[in-house]
Protein backbone atom coordinates (compact mmCIF):
# COMPACT_ATOMS: atom_id res chain seq x y z
CA UNK A 1 0.00 0.00 0.00
CA UNK A 2 1.14 3.60 -0.63
CA UNK A 3 2.47 5.79 2.17
CA UNK A 4 1.86 8.87 3.18
CA UNK A 5 4.32 11.17 4.39
CA UNK A 6 4.20 14.15 6.49
CA UNK A 7 3.08 17.42 5.10
CA UNK A 8 4.87 19.60 2.88
CA UNK A 9 5.39 23.58 3.14
CA UNK A 10 6.26 25.74 0.59
CA UNK A 11 7.11 30.00 0.91
CA UNK A 12 3.66 31.32 1.69
CA UNK A 13 3.19 28.53 4.43
CA UNK A 14 6.11 29.78 6.56
CA UNK A 15 7.52 32.89 8.11
CA UNK A 16 10.67 32.88 10.04
CA UNK A 17 10.55 33.85 13.83
CA UNK A 18 11.81 37.41 14.29
CA UNK A 19 14.73 37.21 16.42
CA UNK A 20 17.28 39.01 18.34
CA UNK A 21 19.73 41.37 16.15
CA UNK A 22 22.77 43.47 17.07
CA UNK A 23 23.64 44.38 13.27
CA UNK A 24 21.94 46.84 10.76
CA UNK A 25 20.51 45.39 7.49
CA UNK A 26 23.79 47.13 5.71
CA UNK A 27 25.89 44.97 7.79
CA UNK A 28 24.58 41.41 6.36
CA UNK A 29 26.90 39.64 4.78
CA UNK A 30 24.97 37.70 1.48
CA UNK A 31 28.26 35.57 0.28
CA UNK A 32 27.59 32.28 -0.57
CA UNK A 33 28.78 29.32 -1.97
CA UNK A 34 27.13 28.82 -5.38
CA UNK A 35 29.11 25.31 -5.64
CA UNK A 36 32.06 23.40 -4.35
CA UNK A 37 34.32 25.66 -6.29
CA UNK A 38 32.50 29.27 -6.85
CA UNK A 39 31.35 31.76 -4.56
CA UNK A 40 28.71 34.33 -5.10
CA UNK A 41 28.36 37.92 -3.67
CA UNK A 42 24.51 37.51 -3.75
CA UNK A 43 22.99 34.03 -3.73
CA UNK A 44 21.10 34.85 -7.06
CA UNK A 45 21.23 33.13 -10.30
CA UNK A 46 19.09 33.24 -13.31
CA UNK A 47 17.13 30.39 -14.81
CA UNK A 48 18.68 27.81 -17.23
CA UNK A 49 15.39 29.00 -19.83
CA UNK A 50 15.64 30.45 -23.20
CA UNK A 51 12.70 33.56 -21.96
CA UNK A 52 15.48 34.55 -19.56
CA UNK A 53 19.40 33.65 -20.08
CA UNK A 54 21.80 34.31 -22.68
CA UNK A 55 24.73 35.86 -22.86
CA UNK A 56 23.30 39.89 -22.01
CA UNK A 57 21.02 38.21 -19.23
CA UNK A 58 24.83 35.99 -17.71
CA UNK A 59 26.84 39.04 -17.64
CA UNK A 60 24.37 41.56 -15.95
CA UNK A 61 24.10 38.33 -13.10
CA UNK A 62 27.80 38.47 -12.86
CA UNK A 63 28.48 42.12 -12.66
CA UNK A 64 25.71 42.30 -9.68
CA UNK A 65 28.38 39.31 -7.74
CA UNK A 66 25.28 36.16 -9.15
CA UNK A 67 25.95 34.27 -11.96
CA UNK A 68 23.58 33.41 -15.11
CA UNK A 69 23.01 29.41 -16.56
CA UNK A 70 22.62 29.76 -20.16
CA UNK A 71 19.43 27.74 -21.75
CA UNK A 72 20.27 24.98 -23.94
CA UNK A 73 17.27 25.66 -26.40
CA UNK A 74 19.77 26.26 -28.79
CA UNK A 75 22.12 24.75 -31.09
CA UNK A 76 25.81 23.56 -29.45
CA UNK A 77 27.44 25.81 -31.41
CA UNK A 78 24.80 28.86 -30.72
CA UNK A 79 25.26 28.48 -26.95
CA UNK A 80 28.88 27.87 -26.73
CA UNK A 81 29.29 31.15 -28.59
CA UNK A 82 26.66 32.49 -25.90
CA UNK A 83 29.29 31.31 -23.51
CA UNK A 84 32.43 32.82 -25.64
CA UNK A 85 30.03 36.28 -25.21
CA UNK A 86 30.20 36.33 -21.53
CA UNK A 87 33.45 35.39 -21.43
CA UNK A 88 34.93 38.06 -23.58
CA UNK A 89 32.91 40.84 -22.31
CA UNK A 90 35.07 41.95 -19.28
CA UNK A 91 38.16 40.75 -18.17
CA UNK A 92 41.67 41.55 -16.80
CA UNK A 93 43.37 40.12 -19.71
CA UNK A 94 41.87 38.57 -22.78
CA UNK A 95 43.89 35.98 -23.27
CA UNK A 96 43.03 34.91 -27.18
CA UNK A 97 41.31 38.05 -28.19
CA UNK A 98 39.31 38.49 -31.65
CA UNK A 99 41.20 39.68 -34.74
CA UNK A 100 41.49 39.63 -37.92
CA UNK A 101 43.35 39.84 -40.67
CA UNK A 102 44.51 42.80 -42.99
CA UNK A 103 42.78 41.15 -45.99
CA UNK A 104 39.56 41.29 -44.64
CA UNK A 105 37.24 44.01 -45.40
CA UNK A 106 36.13 46.78 -42.63
CA UNK A 107 32.32 44.94 -43.16
CA UNK A 108 33.87 41.79 -41.78
CA UNK A 109 35.32 43.77 -38.61
CA UNK A 110 32.25 45.95 -38.29
CA UNK A 111 30.39 42.60 -38.06
CA UNK A 112 32.52 40.88 -35.54
CA UNK A 113 32.80 44.49 -33.52
CA UNK A 114 28.64 43.73 -33.29
CA UNK A 115 28.70 40.20 -32.62
CA UNK A 116 31.23 40.75 -29.40
CA UNK A 117 30.34 44.40 -28.55
CA UNK A 118 33.76 45.66 -28.90
CA UNK A 119 34.86 48.58 -30.25
CA UNK A 120 37.42 47.69 -32.24
CA UNK A 121 40.28 44.77 -33.03
CA UNK A 122 43.97 43.88 -33.43
CA UNK A 123 44.83 42.73 -37.20
CA UNK A 124 47.56 39.84 -37.47
CA UNK A 125 49.16 38.34 -40.29
CA UNK A 126 49.25 34.30 -40.91
CA UNK A 127 51.43 33.63 -38.50
CA UNK A 128 49.81 35.57 -35.80
CA UNK A 129 52.02 38.35 -36.05
CA UNK A 130 50.26 42.06 -34.82
CA UNK A 131 50.34 44.30 -37.72
CA UNK A 132 48.14 47.03 -36.53
CA UNK A 133 44.77 47.17 -35.01
CA UNK A 134 41.38 48.76 -36.21
CA UNK A 135 38.89 50.67 -34.26
CA UNK A 136 35.91 52.67 -34.17
CA UNK A 137 38.32 55.96 -34.67
CA UNK A 138 39.39 54.25 -37.75
CA UNK A 139 36.41 53.18 -39.38
CA UNK A 140 33.69 56.08 -38.46
CA UNK A 141 34.28 58.41 -41.76
CA UNK A 142 34.39 55.49 -43.80
CA UNK A 143 31.94 55.61 -46.23
CA UNK A 144 33.65 52.53 -48.48
CA UNK A 145 32.82 49.40 -46.17
CA UNK A 146 34.60 47.08 -48.92
CA UNK A 147 37.89 48.61 -48.38
CA UNK A 148 40.67 46.24 -47.38
CA UNK A 149 41.68 46.47 -43.21
CA UNK A 150 45.04 46.82 -44.54
CA UNK A 151 44.00 50.75 -45.84
CA UNK A 152 42.48 51.82 -42.59
CA UNK A 153 43.98 50.35 -40.25
CA UNK A 154 46.91 52.13 -37.60
CA UNK A 155 49.77 50.09 -38.52
CA UNK A 156 52.99 48.69 -36.09
CA UNK A 157 54.67 50.34 -34.33
CA UNK A 158 51.89 50.31 -31.87
CA UNK A 159 52.08 51.11 -28.09
CA UNK A 160 52.11 47.29 -27.05
CA UNK A 161 53.19 45.44 -23.43
CA UNK A 162 54.99 42.06 -23.08
CA UNK A 163 53.19 39.25 -21.58
CA UNK A 164 52.54 38.98 -18.18
CA UNK A 165 52.67 42.50 -17.74
CA UNK A 166 51.09 43.83 -14.11
CA UNK A 167 48.16 45.18 -14.08
CA UNK A 168 49.40 48.76 -12.52
CA UNK A 169 51.67 49.10 -15.68
CA UNK A 170 49.39 47.93 -18.40
CA UNK A 171 46.71 50.84 -16.79
CA UNK A 172 49.61 53.26 -16.42
CA UNK A 173 50.48 52.71 -20.31
CA UNK A 174 46.73 53.22 -21.53
CA UNK A 175 46.66 56.59 -19.34
CA UNK A 176 50.07 57.40 -20.61
CA UNK A 177 49.22 57.42 -23.85
CA UNK A 178 45.56 58.06 -23.81
CA UNK A 179 44.99 54.60 -25.71
CA UNK A 180 41.95 52.40 -25.29
CA UNK A 181 43.53 49.10 -26.18
CA UNK A 182 46.87 47.39 -25.18
CA UNK A 183 47.82 44.41 -27.25
CA UNK A 184 50.34 41.91 -25.66
CA UNK A 185 53.19 40.64 -27.73
CA UNK A 186 55.51 37.96 -27.54
CA UNK A 187 59.17 37.73 -28.12
CA UNK A 188 58.71 37.37 -32.05
CA UNK A 189 55.84 40.11 -31.97
CA UNK A 190 52.97 37.62 -31.92
CA UNK A 191 49.64 38.29 -30.41
CA UNK A 192 49.29 36.90 -26.73
CA UNK A 193 46.57 39.11 -25.25
CA UNK A 194 45.11 42.21 -25.20
CA UNK A 195 43.97 44.22 -22.61
CA UNK A 196 41.20 46.90 -22.77
CA UNK A 197 40.56 50.36 -20.55
CA UNK A 198 36.96 49.16 -20.56
CA UNK A 199 37.48 46.54 -18.53
CA UNK A 200 39.18 48.70 -15.57
CA UNK A 201 36.53 51.26 -15.83
CA UNK A 202 33.91 48.01 -15.56
CA UNK A 203 35.67 46.49 -12.57
CA UNK A 204 35.11 50.05 -10.31
CA UNK A 205 31.69 50.01 -11.60
CA UNK A 206 30.98 46.36 -10.57
CA UNK A 207 33.05 45.74 -7.51
CA UNK A 208 30.85 42.51 -6.50
CA UNK A 209 31.43 41.01 -9.79
CA UNK A 210 32.06 37.04 -9.88
CA UNK A 211 34.87 36.26 -12.07
CA UNK A 212 37.25 33.88 -12.62
CA UNK A 213 41.31 33.65 -11.77
CA UNK A 214 41.78 35.18 -15.24
CA UNK A 215 39.57 38.10 -14.22
CA UNK A 216 36.60 37.19 -16.70
CA UNK A 217 33.05 37.11 -15.87
CA UNK A 218 31.94 33.68 -14.27
CA UNK A 219 29.05 32.01 -16.14
CA UNK A 220 27.12 28.90 -16.23
CA UNK A 221 25.68 26.71 -19.12
CA UNK A 222 23.12 24.01 -18.52
CA UNK A 223 22.92 20.21 -20.94
CA UNK A 224 20.97 17.52 -20.41
CA UNK A 225 21.23 13.82 -20.48
CA UNK A 226 21.77 11.41 -23.47
CA UNK A 227 21.57 12.18 -27.04
CA UNK A 228 23.88 15.49 -27.78
CA UNK A 229 24.46 16.07 -24.18
CA UNK A 230 28.25 14.67 -23.87
CA UNK A 231 28.93 16.97 -26.56
CA UNK A 232 27.28 19.78 -25.36
CA UNK A 233 29.23 19.68 -22.51
CA UNK A 234 32.32 19.57 -24.08
CA UNK A 235 31.90 22.06 -26.60
CA UNK A 236 30.80 24.01 -23.17
CA UNK A 237 33.59 23.54 -21.21
CA UNK A 238 35.81 24.38 -24.44
CA UNK A 239 33.92 27.43 -25.21
CA UNK A 240 35.32 28.77 -21.42
CA UNK A 241 32.11 27.89 -19.14
CA UNK A 242 33.00 27.60 -15.12
CA UNK A 243 30.20 25.50 -14.27
CA UNK A 244 27.87 23.10 -16.08
CA UNK A 245 24.34 22.25 -15.00
CA UNK A 246 23.24 19.39 -15.41
CA UNK A 247 19.79 20.00 -15.58
CA UNK A 248 16.84 17.22 -16.03
CA UNK A 249 13.15 17.60 -14.74
CA UNK A 250 13.85 14.59 -12.71
CA UNK A 251 17.25 14.24 -10.92
CA UNK A 252 16.80 11.07 -8.79
CA UNK A 253 17.98 9.04 -12.13
CA UNK A 254 20.91 7.02 -12.81
CA UNK A 255 21.15 9.04 -16.39
CA UNK A 256 22.17 12.31 -14.13
CA UNK A 257 24.28 10.37 -11.70
CA UNK A 258 26.02 8.87 -14.20
CA UNK A 259 26.18 12.15 -16.46
CA UNK A 260 27.77 13.99 -13.11
CA UNK A 261 30.71 11.66 -12.63
CA UNK A 262 31.65 11.09 -16.10
CA UNK A 263 32.07 15.53 -16.52
CA UNK A 264 33.53 15.90 -13.36
CA UNK A 265 35.75 12.83 -14.49
CA UNK A 266 37.06 14.61 -17.84
CA UNK A 267 37.15 18.09 -16.63
CA UNK A 268 37.78 20.66 -13.95
CA UNK A 269 35.07 22.54 -14.02
CA UNK A 270 32.17 22.53 -11.38
CA UNK A 271 29.07 20.37 -12.14
CA UNK A 272 25.64 21.68 -10.97
CA UNK A 273 22.52 18.45 -10.50
CA UNK A 274 19.32 18.74 -10.39
CA UNK A 275 16.40 18.91 -10.00
CA UNK A 276 15.29 16.33 -7.10
CA UNK A 277 13.04 17.30 -4.16
CA UNK A 278 13.98 15.22 -1.27
CA UNK A 279 16.78 13.64 0.47
CA UNK A 280 17.17 10.75 -1.32
CA UNK A 281 17.61 12.53 -4.61
CA UNK A 282 20.12 14.42 -2.82
CA UNK A 283 21.91 12.07 -1.28
CA UNK A 284 22.38 10.73 -4.78
CA UNK A 285 23.73 13.26 -6.26
CA UNK A 286 26.03 13.66 -3.54
CA UNK A 287 27.06 10.14 -3.64
CA UNK A 288 27.88 10.69 -7.64
CA UNK A 289 29.97 13.62 -6.73
CA UNK A 290 28.39 16.85 -7.58
CA UNK A 291 29.10 19.96 -6.71
CA UNK A 292 26.20 21.82 -5.87
CA UNK A 293 22.26 20.05 -5.53
CA UNK A 294 19.59 21.95 -7.39
CA UNK A 295 15.84 21.44 -6.08
CA UNK A 296 12.61 21.84 -7.12
CA UNK A 297 10.15 19.68 -8.66
CA UNK A 298 7.32 21.52 -9.87
CA UNK A 299 7.52 25.33 -7.87
CA UNK A 300 7.79 26.94 -11.21
CA UNK A 301 5.47 29.69 -11.86
CA UNK A 302 5.19 28.37 -15.51
CA UNK A 303 5.49 24.70 -14.10
CA UNK A 304 2.29 22.48 -14.90
CA UNK A 305 4.20 19.24 -13.51
CA UNK A 306 2.45 18.82 -10.32
CA UNK A 307 -0.67 19.05 -12.47
CA UNK A 308 0.17 17.12 -15.28
CA UNK A 309 1.83 14.16 -13.07
CA UNK A 310 0.57 14.52 -10.07
CA UNK A 311 4.62 14.52 -8.49
CA UNK A 312 6.11 17.17 -6.54
CA UNK A 313 7.27 18.18 -3.33
CA UNK A 314 6.29 22.29 -2.01
CA UNK A 315 9.38 24.07 -2.32
CA UNK A 316 10.43 24.70 1.50
CA UNK A 317 10.44 21.56 2.62
CA UNK A 318 12.22 19.73 -0.14
CA UNK A 319 14.80 22.76 0.44
CA UNK A 320 14.97 21.66 3.48
CA UNK A 321 15.11 17.90 3.12
CA UNK A 322 17.72 17.89 0.41
CA UNK A 323 20.03 20.37 2.45
CA UNK A 324 19.88 17.27 5.65
CA UNK A 325 21.81 15.48 2.78
CA UNK A 326 24.10 18.00 1.03
CA UNK A 327 24.92 20.07 3.71
CA UNK A 328 26.98 17.54 6.03
CA UNK A 329 28.57 16.34 2.59
CA UNK A 330 29.24 20.09 2.46
CA UNK A 331 27.40 20.55 -1.19
CA UNK A 332 25.81 23.70 -1.74
CA UNK A 333 22.12 23.60 -2.22
CA UNK A 334 20.74 25.84 -5.07
CA UNK A 335 16.19 26.22 -4.41
CA UNK A 336 15.45 26.46 -7.67
CA UNK A 337 11.63 27.92 -8.82
CA UNK A 338 8.33 28.94 -6.89
CA UNK A 339 10.16 32.68 -5.70
CA UNK A 340 7.64 35.49 -6.34
CA UNK A 341 9.27 38.26 -3.31
CA UNK A 342 12.32 38.91 -2.06
CA UNK A 343 11.17 37.48 1.02
CA UNK A 344 11.04 34.29 -0.29
CA UNK A 345 14.78 34.25 -0.54
CA UNK A 346 14.97 34.91 3.12
CA UNK A 347 12.54 31.76 3.70
CA UNK A 348 14.88 29.95 0.74
CA UNK A 349 17.79 30.51 2.70
CA UNK A 350 16.53 29.65 5.94
CA UNK A 351 15.36 26.30 5.10
CA UNK A 352 19.01 25.12 4.07
CA UNK A 353 19.50 26.34 0.41
CA UNK A 354 22.89 28.68 -0.22
CA UNK A 355 21.34 30.19 -2.92
CA UNK A 356 18.66 30.74 -5.33
CA UNK A 357 17.47 30.11 -9.18
CA UNK A 358 14.77 32.48 -10.36
CA UNK A 359 12.93 32.91 -13.83
CA UNK A 360 9.55 34.85 -13.38
CA UNK A 361 11.42 37.59 -10.98
CA UNK A 362 13.84 38.10 -14.01
CA UNK A 363 12.04 36.92 -17.10
CA UNK A 364 10.88 40.86 -17.26
CA UNK A 365 14.31 42.51 -17.12
CA UNK A 366 15.76 44.52 -19.65
CA UNK A 367 18.83 42.12 -20.15
CA UNK A 368 16.11 38.61 -20.67
CA UNK A 369 15.98 37.67 -24.53
CA UNK A 370 13.15 38.78 -26.15
CA UNK A 371 10.99 42.26 -26.93
CA UNK A 372 9.05 44.03 -24.98
CA UNK A 373 5.55 43.57 -25.26
CA UNK A 374 2.98 46.46 -24.79
CA UNK A 375 -0.60 45.81 -23.68
CA UNK A 376 -3.05 48.63 -22.73
CA UNK A 377 0.17 51.05 -22.14
CA UNK A 378 1.90 48.66 -19.73
CA UNK A 379 4.89 46.41 -20.70
CA UNK A 380 5.62 43.38 -20.65
CA UNK A 381 8.37 40.47 -21.72
CA UNK A 382 7.28 36.99 -22.84
CA UNK A 383 7.95 34.01 -20.07
CA UNK A 384 7.13 30.65 -20.78
CA UNK A 385 8.42 26.92 -19.02
CA UNK A 386 11.25 24.80 -21.09
CA UNK A 387 8.49 22.46 -20.95
CA UNK A 388 5.67 24.22 -22.95
CA UNK A 389 4.97 23.74 -26.57
CA UNK A 390 6.70 27.12 -27.86
CA UNK A 391 9.63 25.93 -25.98
CA UNK A 392 9.84 22.87 -27.75
CA UNK A 393 8.62 24.35 -31.34
CA UNK A 394 11.68 26.43 -30.75
CA UNK A 395 14.13 23.75 -29.93
CA UNK A 396 13.37 22.19 -32.84
CA UNK A 397 14.37 25.09 -35.02
CA UNK A 398 17.45 25.73 -32.92
CA UNK A 399 18.68 21.96 -33.57
CA UNK A 400 18.43 21.18 -29.75
CA UNK A 401 17.44 17.63 -29.92
CA UNK A 402 13.36 17.23 -29.15
CA UNK A 403 12.98 13.66 -27.87
CA UNK A 404 15.48 13.64 -25.41
CA UNK A 405 15.06 17.22 -23.70
CA UNK A 406 13.88 18.26 -20.11
CA UNK A 407 10.52 17.17 -20.57
CA UNK A 408 9.92 15.54 -23.25
CA UNK A 409 9.38 11.76 -23.05
CA UNK A 410 11.74 9.48 -24.66
CA UNK A 411 9.97 8.17 -27.42
CA UNK A 412 7.81 10.82 -28.34
CA UNK A 413 9.43 12.62 -31.24
CA UNK A 414 6.64 14.82 -32.61
CA UNK A 415 4.61 18.02 -31.63
CA UNK A 416 0.70 16.55 -30.91
CA UNK A 417 2.56 13.52 -29.42
CA UNK A 418 4.34 15.88 -26.90
CA UNK A 419 2.97 15.92 -22.98
CA UNK A 420 3.72 19.73 -22.03
CA UNK A 421 5.00 20.30 -18.38
CA UNK A 422 4.99 23.75 -18.54
CA UNK A 423 3.07 27.39 -19.81
CA UNK A 424 3.55 29.86 -21.95
CA UNK A 425 2.86 33.91 -20.62
CA UNK A 426 4.57 37.35 -19.72
CA UNK A 427 5.42 38.89 -16.87
CA UNK A 428 5.54 42.54 -16.31
CA UNK A 429 8.56 44.79 -17.30
CA UNK A 430 10.75 45.30 -14.79
CA UNK A 431 13.41 47.21 -15.64
CA UNK A 432 17.30 46.53 -15.56
CA UNK A 433 18.57 43.62 -13.32
CA UNK A 434 20.88 45.93 -11.55
CA UNK A 435 17.58 47.33 -10.06
CA UNK A 436 15.73 44.22 -9.78
CA UNK A 437 18.83 42.77 -7.76
CA UNK A 438 19.46 45.98 -5.71
CA UNK A 439 15.56 45.18 -4.94
CA UNK A 440 15.80 41.39 -3.75
CA UNK A 441 19.06 41.71 -1.67
CA UNK A 442 17.47 44.52 -0.10
CA UNK A 443 14.84 42.33 0.90
CA UNK A 444 17.22 39.35 2.07
CA UNK A 445 19.32 41.85 4.19
CA UNK A 446 16.17 43.24 5.75
CA UNK A 447 15.09 39.16 6.28
CA UNK A 448 18.76 39.09 8.08
CA UNK A 449 18.28 42.12 10.04
CA UNK A 450 14.94 40.56 11.53
CA UNK A 451 16.42 36.84 12.22
CA UNK A 452 19.63 38.62 13.99
CA UNK A 453 21.77 36.55 11.25
CA UNK A 454 25.38 38.41 9.80
CA UNK A 455 25.83 35.50 7.29
CA UNK A 456 24.42 32.79 5.10
CA UNK A 457 25.64 30.07 6.92
CA UNK A 458 24.39 31.58 10.10
CA UNK A 459 21.30 31.41 8.27
CA UNK A 460 21.19 28.42 8.08
CA UNK A 461 22.11 27.04 11.85
CA UNK A 462 19.97 29.82 13.44
CA UNK A 463 16.69 30.49 11.88
CA UNK A 464 13.48 29.73 13.16
CA UNK A 465 10.50 29.20 10.21
CA UNK A 466 6.71 28.94 12.02
CA UNK A 467 4.31 27.73 9.71
CA UNK A 468 1.06 29.97 9.03
CA UNK A 469 -2.44 29.30 8.46
CA UNK A 470 -4.47 30.31 5.47
CA UNK A 471 -5.71 33.80 7.91
CA UNK A 472 -1.53 34.35 8.68
CA UNK A 473 -0.97 34.66 4.87
CA UNK A 474 -3.82 37.02 4.33
CA UNK A 475 -2.59 39.47 6.93
CA UNK A 476 1.14 39.16 5.87
CA UNK A 477 -0.32 40.58 2.47
CA UNK A 478 -1.34 44.27 2.45
CA UNK A 479 -5.31 44.09 3.24
CA UNK A 480 -7.89 45.71 3.67
CA UNK A 481 -7.11 48.62 0.93
CA UNK A 482 -6.82 49.41 -2.54
CA UNK A 483 -3.46 49.15 -3.44
CA UNK A 484 -3.22 52.80 -5.90
CA UNK A 485 0.75 53.02 -5.85
CA UNK A 486 3.11 50.01 -7.28
CA UNK A 487 5.43 49.32 -4.72
CA UNK A 488 8.68 48.06 -6.70
CA UNK A 489 9.16 44.89 -4.79
CA UNK A 490 5.65 44.36 -4.25
CA UNK A 491 2.90 43.16 -7.20
CA UNK A 492 -0.68 42.14 -6.08
CA UNK A 493 -1.52 38.25 -5.43
P1 LIG B 1 10.06 30.50 -11.39
O1 LIG B 1 11.21 31.30 -10.85
O2 LIG B 1 9.02 30.21 -10.35
O3 LIG B 1 9.46 31.12 -12.59
O4 LIG B 1 10.66 29.07 -11.79
C1 LIG B 1 11.75 28.90 -12.63
C2 LIG B 1 12.13 27.43 -12.67
O5 LIG B 1 11.06 26.64 -13.19
C3 LIG B 1 13.29 27.08 -13.59
O6 LIG B 1 14.55 27.39 -13.06
C4 LIG B 1 13.09 25.59 -13.82
O7 LIG B 1 13.63 24.80 -12.78
C5 LIG B 1 11.58 25.45 -13.78
N1 LIG B 1 10.99 25.29 -15.11
C6 LIG B 1 11.41 25.77 -16.30
N2 LIG B 1 10.56 25.36 -17.24
C7 LIG B 1 9.63 24.63 -16.61
C8 LIG B 1 8.50 23.94 -17.22
O8 LIG B 1 8.19 24.10 -18.39
N3 LIG B 1 7.82 23.13 -16.45
N4 LIG B 1 9.91 24.62 -15.31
Amino acid sequence: MAKFTDRGLTFDDVLLVPAYSDLQPGEAETTTRLSRGITLRIPLISAAMDTVTEARMAVAMARQGGIGILHRNLSIEDQAQQADLVKRSEAGMVTNPITCSPDETLADVERLCATYRISGVPVTDASGVLVGIVTNRDMRFESDHSRPVREVMTPMPLVTAPVGVSTDDAFDLLRKNKIEKLPLVDAGGRLRGLITVKDFTKSEKYPLSTKDANGRLVVGAAVGVGGDADKRASALIEAGVDVIVVDVAHGHSKGLADMIAKIKANSRVDVIGGNIATRGGAQMLVDAGVDAVKVGVGPGSICTTRVVAGVGAPQVTAIHEASLAAGPAGVPVIGDGGLQYSGDIVKAIAAGADSVMLGSLLAGCEESPGELIFINGKQFKSYRGMGSLGAVRNRERGGASFSKDRYAQADVGAEDKFIPEGIEGQVPYRGPVAAVAHQLVGGLRQGMWYSGCRTIPEMHVRCELMPITSAGLKESHPHDIQMTVEAPNYHGR
